[in-house]
C-alpha cells in the first residue's frame, strides 16, 4: 500500500529547512558546528516533539527524538541523516533524511499505528568533512570510533578549532565521550538520501536499494619550495612549490585512472598557496586529497601510487612535501537482511527499485560495521549535489518514503 506519506508536507519542510543557512544563489551553507547547523536542529526538535516524540541532544550535539514501542526494552529502529551542507550546497543532501523521518513520524501519529520496537529519528552532526576535514563526525563519536584529540584540534579555514567551535554553538567539547552508546541499543539503522549521482535518472528507476558504500582514503599534502622574486630569480633556479603541486593534481588524475576502475575517484578539492601574490615564486602549497573505492585493496594501490607519484615529484623539483593521511575509510557492505526486505517491499509496493552502489560516503558506513544498516537513494537531477545546483523533483521522493515507511513496519515485525 502506498499513498500513505505527503508530497506536500515533504515539500514544505524542505522548503522551510533550505531558508536556513540559505544563499544567495539559493544553495545551504550549514557546516558542521555552525549556528546555521544548530539552528536547523532546534527546528527539526520542535517538529519532532510535535509529533510526540521526546527529543534530546547529545554531547557532540547529534539529535535524537525517541518513539515508545509496545515492547520498550526492545533496541530501537533508528532512521536519519544530516543537517549540515558543505559551503553552497544543496537542500536535499542529508535533510532529506531527516525530513523524510520526521514525516514518516507523522503518519504514524496520524494513523495511529503502533510498534513493537522504540523508534529515533535521528539528525547526526557534522557528517560533511567540509569544515575540518573529516566526516561523520556525530556517527562515529556515538560509536566511540572519533579520534577525538585529533577531531577537537582539528581547525577550518578560520583556525578555528573543532573544540573552539563547539564551545561557540553552546557544547561542550570536554563532554564528548559522553555521546558514546552500546551499539546493542540499535536494532537497526535506515537512511533515505538522494543519489548524488545519474544513474536512477539515466534508468528512470524510482528508487537505488544500495548494497556498498564507498569510502575515502584523505591525505594532507605541505609542499615547501622557496620563496623567490618573480623578476629576478631565473627558471632552472627556482624551487615553486606551486608548479610541483600542479604536477601532484595532474598526478593524483593519472593514477587513478591507471591504477583503479570505473568506482575508483580522486579529487583534489583543496589547494592553497603562499604567499599567493603575483610578483613572489610561489614558497608553499598545500592540498586537500580525498581518494575513493569500495574495494579497499584497489583504493590502497591508488592511494600508494599517489603517494610515489608525490615523492618522486618533489625530489625531481627539489622541493620538499609531506603526506598526512587524514583518513582511511573501509568501504561497507549493508545488511544483507535489509536488502532483501527493500527489494521485497518494494515489488510489493510496485515502486521500480534499482540494486546499486553508494560512490559518497553516509553516516550509515559507519552504523553497518556495528548493526544492520540500510540506504535507498531517490533519484538526483543531473547526478549533481554538493551544489546550489542539486535537485530532485518532489514527485520523485514519496516513494522512497514510502519504502522506508514499509520497510521500517517489516523490520519491526520480523527483528
Ligand atoms: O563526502 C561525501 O561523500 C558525503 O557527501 N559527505
Ligand atoms: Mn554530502
Ligand atoms: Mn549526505
Amino acid at each position: 500500500m502506498t499513498g500513505r506519506v505527503s508530497q506536500e508536507r515533504l515539500q514544505a519542510e524542505i522548503e522551510r529547512f533550505a531558508q536556513i543557512g540559505r544563499t544567495a544563489e539559493g544553495g545551504v551553507t550549514r557546516l558542521a558546528f555552525s549556528p546555521e547547523e544548530r539552528q536547523a536542529q532546534q527546528l527539526m526538535g520542535e517538529l519532532l516533539a510535535e509529533a510526540g516524540l521526546s527529543v534530546r541532544t547529545d554531547a557532540i550535539g547529534n539529535l535524537f527524538a525517541r518513539r515508545e514501542g509496545r515492547e520498550a526494552d526492545l533496541p530501537v529502529l533508528m532512521l536519519g541523516s544530516h543537517l549540515d551542507t558543505v559551503p553552497n550546497g544543496g537542500r536535499f543532501d542529508g535533510a532529506l533524511g531527516v525530513i523524510a523521518g520526521l514525516e514518516i513520524m507523522r503518519v504514524l501519529q496520524e494513523q495511529g499505528i503502533s510498534t513493537r520496537h522504540p523508534l529515533e529519528v535521528v539528525s547526526f552532526t557534522g557528517e560533511e568533512s567540509a569544515r575540518f576535514g573529516t566526516g561523520t563526525i556525530g556517527s562515529r563519536a556515538m560509536l566511540g570510533t572519533l579520534n577525538l584529540e585529533r577531531f577537537l584540534a582539528s581547525r577550518d579555514l578560520h583556525g578555528i578549532s573543532a573544540a573552539e567551535a563547539m564551545r561557540q554553538v553552546g557544547l561542550s567539547p570536554e563532554k564528548v565521550t559522553d555521546a558514546q552508546r552500546d551499539p546493542r541499543q540499535i536494532a537497526a539503522f535506515l537512511e533515505l538520501h538522494i543519489e548524488q549521482g545519474r544513474i536512477l535518472e539515466t534508468e528512470q528507476k524510482a528508487v537505488g536499494i544500495v548494497t556498498d558504500i564507498a569510502n575515502s582514503t584523505r591525505l594532507a599534502v605541505q609542499v615547501i619550495g622557496r620563496a623567490d622574486h618573480s623578476g629576478t630569480t631565473p627558471m632552472p633556479l627556482r624551487k615553486d612549490a606551486l608548479v610541483a603541486a600542479a604536477e601532484m593534481v595532474l598526478a593524483v588524475e593519472e593514477r587513478v585512472k591507471a591504477l583503479g576502475e570505473a568506482p575508483s575517484v580522486g579529487t583534489v578539492g583543496i589547494l592553497h598557496v603562499e604567499p599567493c601574490v603575483m610578483n613572489v615564486v610561489p614558497g608553499k602549497a598545500s592540498l586537500g586529497i580525498d581518494i575513493r573505492d569500495i574495494d579497499f585493496e584497489r583504493k590502497a594501490r591508488v592511494v600508494k601510487g599517489v603517494k610515489d607519484r608525490i615523492t618522486a615529484i618533489a625530489k625531481q623539483r627539489g622541493v620538499e612535501a609531506t603526506i598526512e593521511v587524514l583518513g582511511d575509510g573501509r568501504p561497507v557492505a549493508l545488511s544483507p537482511v535489509i536488502i532483501e526486505t527493500m527489494r521485497q517491499a518494494a515489488a510489493d509496493l510496485g515502486i521500480d527499485a534499482r540494486i546499486m552502489v553508494s560512490g559518497a560516503g553516509h553516516d550509515a558506513m559507519n552504523l553497518a560495521t556495528v548493526v544492520p544498516a540500510g540506504m535507498i537513494f531517490v533519484p538526483s537531477k543531473e547526478g549533481r549535489s554538493h551544489s546550489h545546483l542539486e535537485w530532485t523533483d518532489f514527485a520523485a521522493i514519496p516513494p522512497g518514503v514510502e519504502l522506508l515507511l514499509e520497510t521500517l513496519l517489516r523490520l519491526d515485525r520480523s527483528l
